[in-house]
């Protein structure tokens, strides 16, 4: 078995989890933030067998959408505020960022 933790944008979540609940699989979906951001995004664990985890991957990875957003970056702590002009920067969030691991052991009660 695996478990497939996938970072995805909040925007693609209802599609991707009525994909992957249409196909048999069991998802839970987490409110997570993003470090770089500090945005709101969303995570989901799937347990699957090891043969399903292609499958999981494929339809997150096509349904998941990059975006651009821009980004205003914080000042320089210590640094002097009157020359710091914040211009906003554009970063592309990818659609998904997956991390697939070995489950030891899957217990259900
Ligand atoms: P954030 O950490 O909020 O990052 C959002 C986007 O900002 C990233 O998109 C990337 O384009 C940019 N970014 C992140 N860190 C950066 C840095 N140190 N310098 C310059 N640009 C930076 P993605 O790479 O597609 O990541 C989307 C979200 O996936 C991330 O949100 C984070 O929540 C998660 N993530 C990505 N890589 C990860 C990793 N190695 N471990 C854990 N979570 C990860």
């Amino acid at each position: 078995m695996k478990l497939v933790v996938a970072i995805i944008q909040d925007k693609d979540a209802p599609r991707i989890l009525e994909a992957l609940t249409q196909q048999g699989y069991r998802a839970t979906k987490l409110a997570s933030t993003g470090g770089f951001l500090r945005d709101g995004n969303t995570t989901l664990l799937l347990c699957v067998e090891d043969h399903e985890v292609d499958a999981v991957t494929e339809t997150i990875g096509k349904l998941g959408k990059s975006r651009e957003k821009l980004v205003t970056p914080m000042a320089p702590v210590g640094g002097p505020m009157d020359s710091y002009v914040p211009y906003p920067v554009e970063v592309v969030v990818g659609g998904a960022t997956m991390f697939v691991s070995p489950v030891e052991r899957f217990e259900k009660f």
